[in-house]
């Protein structure tokens, strides 16, 4: 069969992580065209934040028999107009999608230009699919997988079997070889992902990682690790693991096999400041084979919030764990979380003490109630809905406020830009994108200022972008303040 595997652009852009903000391989494809290759068929993968313009020209020249789409919460109006794009250009494909947001909320895709919702991790389902498809037998009932029946009703096929990290084969990077020198995240590019471990024991309330793999913590087998590190042309490589160094003794072997095998990348991942501050040894050997950067989610630099996120540390230790890293000479990204609950005297507070513990590269995102949290459990409190009742998705990028705010919305934004505004200098010395002049900020990310944009001029599910309302005029007050990218938490 023909395969075509589609990573989505964003239908508008936004503030913050645009398409220009960071674009990453699609590892998640990578890892599904991995097994549809070893099945025999041919895949393409379609980055559409490479090639915004190439949708219909590849649906025409590769006739796909299936159509996979990956995607976040705020991809879903987009994943949607795809499939109906798909059902249009290409009705002979049967359609799939997945990722985190079709595996908590799969009832956004029940819809008719879905055929089926592969939900957690999606490759051994994926592969079943396949092989149904192939042999043209009916795909449902499959085990972690919603799919469509004759009468337009979606039927589940059960939890899917335990899954086993070192069962999969490692993702296939070839696919995207004529891609991979423009992806970047930040100023490291090119930049290879790469995962060796998923899940976190940890249980922050308002993250879902730990949710989505069942609490449970999965590792690769360490060789395993090696030989695919081995075989990353790109010198940066971005661990997206939930909580890579949360098992010191693995990280500590892991390390001293990559050693070993004398392998030089440039390393960056995210890591708890407990678990660094616990284990400076291993912190010390991984700053020698190349750990550039660390990650810390320091969220906020209230106690009491601190404790009502279960985040399960205090400001002191963070403050601690800033200094030393310091001191050991790893970079620092440190993400905080901003509540859509704070007045000006937190924001105060917040840019304070970002100022005072020379923290070097800060980033930002806003307190969201993000699907497979408690927050989300029900709509309650969320304020921007689609027509269908259902929460407006694409504001759920962690850069709009899609709660209530305390100070008045515009107040709140402005406040929330100027974080950005004011640490913007280190991004431009280290070359970020964003902060040069000749860089790729372009207008419209500048323009969609979120504060702009009321509930009313949502538009409703299904329409294309560049229906979208046109900018309030408001908007180009923002025009110089530009936030950088940044990796997600
Ligand atoms: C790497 C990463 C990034 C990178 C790279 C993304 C890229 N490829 O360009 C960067 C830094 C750019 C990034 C940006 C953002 N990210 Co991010 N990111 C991650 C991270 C750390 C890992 C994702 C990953 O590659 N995992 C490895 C792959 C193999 O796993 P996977 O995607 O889950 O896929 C598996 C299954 O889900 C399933 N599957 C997935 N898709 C499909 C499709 C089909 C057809 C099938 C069958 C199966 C299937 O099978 C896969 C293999 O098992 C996750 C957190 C995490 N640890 O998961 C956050 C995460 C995905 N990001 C998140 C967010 C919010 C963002 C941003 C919006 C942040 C922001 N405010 O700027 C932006 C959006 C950028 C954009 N335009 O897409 C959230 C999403 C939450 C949600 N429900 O929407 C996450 C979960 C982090 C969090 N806060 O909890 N991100
Ligand atoms: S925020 Fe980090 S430590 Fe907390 S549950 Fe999520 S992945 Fe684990």
């Amino acid at each position: 069969m023909r395969i075509l595997l589609i990573y989505p652009n964003c239908r508008r852009e936004i503030i913050g992580y645009g398409d220009e903000g960071a674009i990453a391989e699609p590892l998640a494809l990578e890892y599904l065209a991995s097994v549809a290759i070893a099945l025999g068929h041919e895949v393409q993968i379609l980055d559409l934040r490479l090639h915004p313009d190439k949708l219909d020209l590849t649906l025409l020249s590769a006739q796909p028999d299936v159509v996979g789409v990956t995607g976040y919460s705020m991809h879903v109006l987009r994943m949607l107009e795809l499939c109906r794009h798909v059902r249009r250009v290409a009705p002979q494909a049967t359609t799939v999608v997945g990722g985190h947001h079709a595996t908590i909320m799969p009832e956004d895709f029940q819809v008719p230009e879905v055929d089926h919702i592969v939900t957690g991790e999606g490759v051994g389902p994926f592969q079943i699919l396949l092989e149904r498809l192939a042999a043209d037998v009916p795909v449902a009932p499959l085990a972690g997988v919603w799919s469509r029946t004759e009468d337009a009703d979606f039927v589940f096929g059960g939890k899917a079997p335990a899954f086993d990290i070192d069962a999969i084969p490692p993702p296939n990077r070839a696919v995207v070889a004529a891609d991979r020198s423009r992806y970047f995240i930040d100023w490291m590019k090119p930049i290879a992902l790469m995962r060796t471990t998923v899940g976190c024991p940890y249980r922050c309330s308002f993250c879902s990682l730990w949710r989505i793999m069942d609490g449970q913590y999965h590792r690769r087998d360490i060789d395993r690790v090696v030989e695919e590190i081995a075989s990353i042309k790109e010198r940066n490589i971005f661990l997206v693991d939930d909580e890579p160094f949360i098992n010191a003794k693995r990280m500590l072997a892991l390390g001293q096999a990559i050693q070993a095998a004398g392998l030089d990348h440039d390393y960056f991942a995210y890591c708890r400041i407990d678990t660094f501050m616990n284990h400076l040894d291993v912190m010390a050997l991984w700053r020698d084979i190349g750990l550039k950067r660390l990650f810390f989610g320091v969220e906020t630099i209230f106690d009491a919030e601190l404790a009502s996120y279960q985040k399960r540390q205090k400001r002191d230790e963070i403050i601690a764990g800033l200094n030393m890293a310091r001191e050991m000479g790893i970079a620092v990204m440190s993400n905080f979380i901003v509540s859509p609950q704070y007045g000006h005297e937190e924001f105060a507070q917040l840019a304070r003490f970002i100022e005072d513990n020379g923290v070097d590269y800060p980033t930002f995102t806003i307190l969201t109630p993000i699907p497979g949290t408690p927050a989300c459990e029900s709509f309650d409190g969320i304020l921007h809905m689609q027509a269908n009742g259902r929460p407006d998705w694409e504001l759920f990028d962690l850069q709009h406020p899609v709660t209530e705010t305390k100070l008045p919305r515009e107040d709140f934004m402005r406040e929330y830009f100027g974080l950005y505004r004011l640490f913007g200098g280190a991004y431009a010395r280290a070359g970020h994108p964003f902060y040069q002049p000749e860089g790729l900020a372009a207008p419209h990310i500048v323009a969609a200022a979120p504060a702009a944009r009321s509930p009313a001029l949502s538009a409703p599910s299904g329409s294309r972008c560049d229906e979208r309302p046109a900018p309030a005029p408001e908007q180009g007050r923002h025009a110089d303040r530009r936030s950088p990218a940044r990796p997600a938490r």
